[in-house]
């Protein structure tokens, strides 16, 4: 048995948490923070059986994977006027450790 830790942006944890759950994974969510940018982030916790792995990364990578969004920008002209514009920012992407489970009990 695997356990999976996989940290993503709080935007795509809902849906790559419904996705694995409809997948049939067991999926726990925890509110977690980047030590670097100390903003808030979520973190997966999967257990899974060894053969179920890359299905499960598969599956968080659907819904999490890194990509280019265009947002609207606003830049001031120190006359009190401000511009509106498009700049493209990175967003999502996930990071993911896969450990070893030595014992799993349910009580
Ligand atoms: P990522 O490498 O995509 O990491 C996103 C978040 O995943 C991190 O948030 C952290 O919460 C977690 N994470 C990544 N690698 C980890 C590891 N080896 N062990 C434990 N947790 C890990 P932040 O720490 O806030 O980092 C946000 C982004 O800032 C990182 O994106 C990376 O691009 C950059 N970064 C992180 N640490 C850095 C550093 N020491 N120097 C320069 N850039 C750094």
């Amino acid at each position: 048995m695997k356990l999976l830790l996989a940290i993503m942006s709080n935007d795509d944890a809902p849906t790559a948490s419904s996705a694995l759950t409809k997948e049939g994974f067991s999926v726990t969510r925890l509110a977690t923070t980047g030590g670097f940018l100390r903003a808030g982030n979520t973190t997966l916790i999967i257990g899974c059986e060894d053969n179920l792995v890359e299905k499960a990364i598969e599956v968080i990578g659907e819904y999490s994977s890194r990509r280019t969004e265009v947002v609207p920008a606003t830049s001031s002209y120190d006359i009190g006027r401000f511009a509106s514009f498009p700049v493209e920012v990175q967003v999502g992407g996930a990071t993911i450790f896969v450990l070893d489970v030595e014992k799993f009990v349910k009580l």
